[in-house]
């Protein structure tokens, strides 16, 4: 199978814990506080790598987390950092945020780094808060949480050229007789399921990707055939051979094709429809071709180029293959990414700090800041506790709970975390 889509669960490290501690000194009664920072946690990064053809890695394992931030330690010494967890992945992914839609990354080189989930900051330790006012400060933060995200990752092969056309033109048997490719070649339609890649060696060492793209037909827009399943994997070539069966043996007019062809890339990406076309005419040994391919031409050439060849045979495809090496750097590679429409989603984000809302007697409030608040919070140090409710002051969920009728009593949740209200 060629698995070019995923979706995998990312975690970033929490940050570690600061610590509360004081420092022990011969001869210093008290000694200042000396809780130490606990460390970053570590990021979850991606890679590309050229090596990879597929997103198979991530079919099995869906969750990746990187390492939590140590705590703190006592002589204010700060925890180790989390380490980072690396994923490599193939060239050409697109990597987006499963429940925005929004385009995270488009990796496009090898070696490219994309972090995709950070680690939480350490918590300060005791030392940190200490003030004019609070010499022997008692209180310390939890670590960070680190960046959770389900993530949408799409292979989008990066091919020079792209073969389309309908089943059984011949676009197997082309990429089979230029590349090192061995796809299946067979006198049935579908008999290619999955795109193939080859490299097309020209001279001097300069070569050309190709790539089999299977599945066309009419109304793959709707999902007839296999549908736009492979058509991604066109969206980022320069340059598109349109095969013909220009032998007309299965009975359809290969001027019909094309037309029906060119319309469904236009369906799926008016972006695509652009891209230049290179009209292949293919079995030219088969009796009758010849007329066709008068008419063809006689039709079209002035609009596309038109290059006779028989897979079959090889006439006609040394040819085609110096004419795309010649044109291909005057080709400018597609730059923009075009999304279908399912993608597009708008991101909603309150543009509010906090929200709230009261479901029978509990009042629910909810924001990531102060809900990162109660996490990085130690309720079982007083001081700590103290500080979290000078925070629902000053950031007005004090005020807000009261206007929103709260009486002593009731109870408040925070990020799963629930309050007596005093
Ligand atoms: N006579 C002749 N037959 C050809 C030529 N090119 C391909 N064929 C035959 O046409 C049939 C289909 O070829 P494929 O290369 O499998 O076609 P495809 O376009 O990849 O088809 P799908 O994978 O089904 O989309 C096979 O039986 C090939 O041997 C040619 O130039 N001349
Ligand atoms: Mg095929």
């Amino acid at each position: 199978m060629f698995y070019d889509r995923a979706k995998i669960y990312v975690k970033g490290g929490d940050g570690g814990a600061g610590i509360v501690a004081f420092r022990r000194e011969k001869y210093v009664p008290e000694g200042g506080p000396s809780g130490g920072d606990g460390g970053r946690g570590g990021n979850v990064v991606f890679v590309g790598d050229e090596g990879l053809r597929t997103l198979v890695d991530f079919r099995y394992n869906r969750h990746y987390k990187a390492d939590r931030g140590d705590n703190g330690m006592a002589k204010n010494m700060s925890g180790r950092s989390g380490e980072n967890t690396v994923l490599r992945i193939p060239v050409g992914t697109v990597i987006f945020d499963d429940g925005t839609g929004e385009v995270i990354a488009d990796v496009t080189e090898h070696g490219q780094r994309v972090v995709v989930a950070s680690g939480g900051r350490g918590g300060r330790g005791n030392a940190r808060f200490m003030s004019n006012t609070n010499k022997a400060p008692t209180l310390s933060e939890n670590g960070e949480p680190g960046e959770e995200h389900w993530l949408r990752l799409e292979l989008k092969l990066l091919a020079d050229v792209g073969l389309v056309g309908f089943p059984n033109v011949g676009k197997s048997t082309i990429i089979s007789k230029v590349s090192a490719a061995k796809p299946k070649i067979a006198d049935y339609h579908f008999t290619t399921l999955v795109p193939n890649l080859g490299v097309v060696d020209v001279e001097d060492g300069e070569s050309f990707v190709m790539a089999d793209i299977p599945g066309l037909i009419e109304g793959a827009h709707t999902g007839a055939g296999l549908g736009h399943e492979f058509l991604r994997h066109t969206e980022r070539t320069r340059l598109i051979l349109h095969v013909l069966d220009i032998s007309g043996s299965e009975e359809r007019d290969p001027l019909e094709d094309l037309r029906i062809i060119q319309d469904e890339l236009k369906l799926y990406s008016p972006a695509l429809a652009e891209r230049p076309v290179i009209v292949v005419a293919n079995k030219i040994d088969i009796p009758g071709a010849e007329e066709n391919l008068e008419r063809l031409k006689g039709e079209l050439k002035d609009r596309y180029e038109i290059f006779p060849v028989s897979a079959a045979t090889g006439e006609g495809l040394q040819n085609l293959i110096y004419h795309i090496a010649k044109v291909l750097p005057d080709i400018s590679a597609p730059t923009i990414v075009t999304l279908p429409d399912e993608h597009r989603v708008t991101k909603v984000k309150s543009d509010k700090r906090f929200e709230i809302r009261k479901e029978n007697d509990l009042f629910i409030v909810e924001g990531d800041e102060i809900e990162k608040h109660v996490k990085m919070t130690f309720f079982d140090q007083e001081d700590s506790v103290y500080r979290f409710q000078n925070i629902l002051k000053a950031m007005g969920i004090d005020a807000a709970l009261v206007a929103a009728g709260i009486n002593e009593g009731d109870k408040v949740e925070i990020a799963g975390v629930t309050f007596d209200w005093v």
